[in-house]
């Protein structure tokens, strides 16, 4: 046991399989759930795939947003419930936004949902049109009333997630600056809000690497996880192919204080496309992380995960071996492990 520590609600009804027996790891050790894709298509009448989605618990259950592709083509985000975080069912009406003067405020479209809670409250962030590609972000207390808050970044930007709690006094979000189509580039960057409102001290927090699996570009995952060293961060990094881009999840530390300052960082994909319902389906060859679920008392961390533009995935890990394995193999360059600012 190392001594670094978890910081977070406990959670002992995480959902988890065992590690398979006998399996020896010579890669990351992170291992599927053998029931995947525990998603699978036509979730809804009007939504033909719920794919890159975002869970949570709640009132001793679960909850989570989901990213549904309507039969029209149009992603919106739904609301589901789960008793397990395994089995789950969706509203049939896509979430509902209002402004703060509670009038309709629905985006056009709305994709990539996270779900992230800062003290009593719930935040959901995603990308919308705003003129082009850009984040969009409500707060919800009850997830009955959805209010949109002004929109935090200008276009074109993608991969928006909150961290779970304000560091030094300002709300701190990851973010990646994009163009308005597949964009062939993107760095993770962080800026901080004193309200939600008005946003700054932009920093880069790191960039795509010399690794063939994040060559080409990286973004935010899962809202990091508090530990006694630093974030604990679950990424997606992109490699692009003659045959298109590959998505794959990347595991990295950052600054508790400073997080645009990276520790370490895991030369290694953590989970790379190999299952069918990860390299065949609406977009071939994609694991794109946007939650975890995790418990400080067992160490349990369930990863939530987007398989190939069609399912949602399950895998697990134990957060003293993924972070021993991240440290073993980090390499870090001097963009990464600086304070980010020019
Ligand atoms: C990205 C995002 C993700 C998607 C991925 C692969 O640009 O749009 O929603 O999973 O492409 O298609």
């Amino acid at each position: 046991m190392s001594d670094i520590k978890m910081i977070a609600p406990a959670l002992p009804n995480i959902p988890w399989q065992e590690k398979p027996a006998g399996e020896e790891f010579n890669h990351a050790p992170v291992w599927r759930y053998t029931e995947n894709p525990i998603i699978n298509r036509y979730p809804t009448k009007e939504v033909a795939r719920i794919f890159n989605s975002a869970v949570m618990p709640y009132n001793g259950e679960f909850i989570g947003v989901f990213r549904g592709e309507q039969t029209n083509g149009v992603s919106m985000i739904y609301l589901g419930h789960s008793k397990d975080a395994i089995h789950w069912t969706f509203q049939e009406e896509k979430i509902h936004f209002v402004d703060e003067d509670g009038n309709d405020f629905q985006p056009i479209y709305a994709y990539d949902p996270r779900l992230v809670k800062i003290e009593d409250t719930y935040y959901i962030m995603w990308c919308q049109d705003m003129y082009g590609a850009a984040i969009g972000l409500a707060k919800t207390k009850d997830f009955k009333t959805f209010t949109r808050l002004e929109n935090p970044f200008l276009p074109f930007n993608r991969n928006a997630v909150l961290f779970p709690r304000k560091i030094n006094g300002n709300y701190v979000m990851l973010s990646r600056p994009s163009d308005s189509g597949h964009t062939p580039f993107g760095d993770i960057f962080v800026s901080e809000s004193p309200d939600l409102v008005y946003w700054g001290k932009h920093r880069h927090v790191m960039g795509r690497s010399s690794e063939w699996w994040e060559s080409l570009k990286i973004g935010g995952g899962a809202a990091p996880i508090e530990t006694s060293e630093g974030w604990l961060m679950f990424y997606h990094g992109v490699s692009g192919t003659c045959n298109g881009y590959v998505y794959s999840i990347g595991g990295a530390i950052l600054d508790l204080e400073n997080p645009s300052k990276v520790l370490y960082r895991c030369e290694n994909f953590l989970l790379t496309p190999t299952e069918w319902y990860e390299e065949r389906g609406f977009v071939p060859n994609v694991c794109f992380p946007c939650a975890t679920l995790h418990d400080p008392e067992s160490g349990k961390i369930a990863i939530y995960y987007g398989c190939a533009d069609s399912y949602v995935g399950l895998a697990f890990c134990k957060f003293d071996e993924i972070v021993a394995y991240i440290k073993e193999h980090s390499v870090t360059r001097w963009d990464d492990t600086d304070i980010g600012r020019r």
